[in-house]
């Protein structure tokens, strides 16, 4: 047990540099540069190039998936998969996920409408998804938060019933698998981030995935200014390519997950133990039957029962030099502009409001190791054990959200 003073009460920070949530897996550094030098040499940098094809049909074979878009980043790949699977009017989605998801839709003017999630999982409730159905809903775009899967079942049944499609917002859930199936198979389509903090980093990165070959090809126009040949514009487009650095980062950290679900899988593990038994934290679990990637450690701390509330622990934390994170609060529907325009949407998401003030992410990856996650499992401990002076410093400070 640390006895060195919490930081907050006037002690050192435990680390002396700032430990970030998100620190990018940077991969085999050899294996990288090799490429780079080979796109180099190639003189071949961006528009569709043989790296990008290469993560494409390497990630299609992980997944199992007939068809893979890759794209500069998740966002532009779910305002191009909107667009392409023609949504309109209002699609329901989560108001607990980074604000990406209701962006890609409120960009191209369709309405986002937020629905609560389900607490046990962070998801989106299907119950609550169908009582905001009204004759202007054309789909549900559902996020697996953390990399844990949504209700896919549940949600395919309402969306069937009602005649709506379902799409995916798989930005966290790279390698993680559904009753056995890997995620990037389900609904009409599911959409992959691959920005530095993520699972699979490809520095910015995306990845569209879908079955339905009409639907791929479209994306693919889309995805490149619609071209179907020199001079042949056949469609509407963007620019969403990925470039073929991008593809090489990508495909160096595709060569490493099994190494880095290992290092994560240890980490979750470790923190599991640091934490166990202090009242009130708790940390969500990874179902032991599906492959999981472990990207996120994610604690809920019930201020009843800790003595100290999430922030006052994201304070303490944050003066040790831990910048622990607060995703996703506020909650997206708290986030302009859709505060604005639903000021009474939080009447509705009376469970997202809930677990959005409790949840603190913690740093892992290849960045951290034991002796850190046994550090930050103590100052935790030692918060608690002070909780009544740690609460009185916090109560003078105006800045408790650094
Ligand atoms: N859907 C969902 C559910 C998502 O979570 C996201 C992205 C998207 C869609 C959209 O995907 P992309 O269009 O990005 O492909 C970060 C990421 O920027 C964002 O990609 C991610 N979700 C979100 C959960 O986290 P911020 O605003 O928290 O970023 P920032 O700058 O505070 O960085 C996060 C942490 O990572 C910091 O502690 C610093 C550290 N970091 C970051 C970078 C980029 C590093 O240590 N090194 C780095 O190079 O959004």
């Amino acid at each position: 047990m640390n006895t060195a003073p919490l930081a907050i009460l006037g002690g050192t920070p435990a680390f002396p540099a700032l430990l970030h949530v998100g620190r990018p897996n940077i991969g085999d550094r050899e294996r990288l540069l090799a490429r780079i030098n080979d796109l180099l040499d190639r003189r071949w940098l961006s528009n569709n190039g043989p790296f990008v094809q290469q993560l494409e049909r390497q990630i299609a074979d992980y997944v199992g998936v007939k068809h893979v878009i890759c794209a500069c980043n998740a966002t532009i790949g779910l305002e191009i998969a909107i667009r392409a699977a023609d949504l309109k009017g209002e699609v329901i989605v989560p108001a607990y996920t980074f604000v990406a998801t209701a962006h890609a839709l409120q960009w191209q003017e369709i309405t986002p409408v937020f629905a609560d999630m389900d607490p046990a999982t962070h998801n989106l409730d299907p119950a609550r998804v169908e009582r905001h159905i009204t004759p202007r809903t054309t789909a549900i775009l559902a996020t697996h938060v953390w990399g844990r899967p949504c209700d896919v079942d549940g949600l395919a049944e309402i969306a069937e019933r009602r005649g709506l499609k379902l799409m995916f917002d798989a930005a966290h859930a790279f390698g993680c698998s559904h009753n056995g199936r890997m995620i990037g198979g389900f609904g009409l389509a599911e959409v992959f981030s691959f920005h530095a903090t993520k699972f699979l980093n490809s520095f910015e990165g995306g990845a569209i995935c879908t079955n339905d070959d009409a639907l791929a090809k479209r994306i693919r126009l889309m995805t490149n200014f619609g071209f179907a040949g020199f001079d042949n514009v056949v469609h509407i487009g963007t620019n969403g390519k990925m470039t073929e650095v991008c593809a090489a980062m990508g495909l160096t950290s595709l060569e490493g997950i099994d190494e880095l679900i290992a290092t994560n899988r240890r980490n979750y593990l470790a923190y599991r133990e640091g934490l166990a038994g202090l009242p009130g934290i708790s940390l969500i679990d990874y179902s032991d039957g599906e492959r999981n990637n472990y990207q996120y450690v994610v604690v809920e701390v019930d201020e009843a029962v800790a003595g100290l509330s999430r922030d006052e622990l994201v304070g303490v934390l944050h003066a040790e030099n831990v910048l622990a994170r607060k995703y996703f609060w506020p909650g997206v529907h708290r986030m302009e502009p859709y505060r604005s325009l639903f000021p009474h949407s939080y009447l509705l998401l009376p469970d997202t409001e809930r677990v959005a003030s409790k949840v603190i992410v913690l740093p892992t990856g290849t960045a951290v190791g034991e002796l850190e996650i046994a550090t930050i499992s103590q100052l935790i401990r030692a918060a608690l054990t002070h909780r009544e002076q740690v609460g009185a410093v916090l109560s003078n400070s105006s800045n408790l959200d650094r």
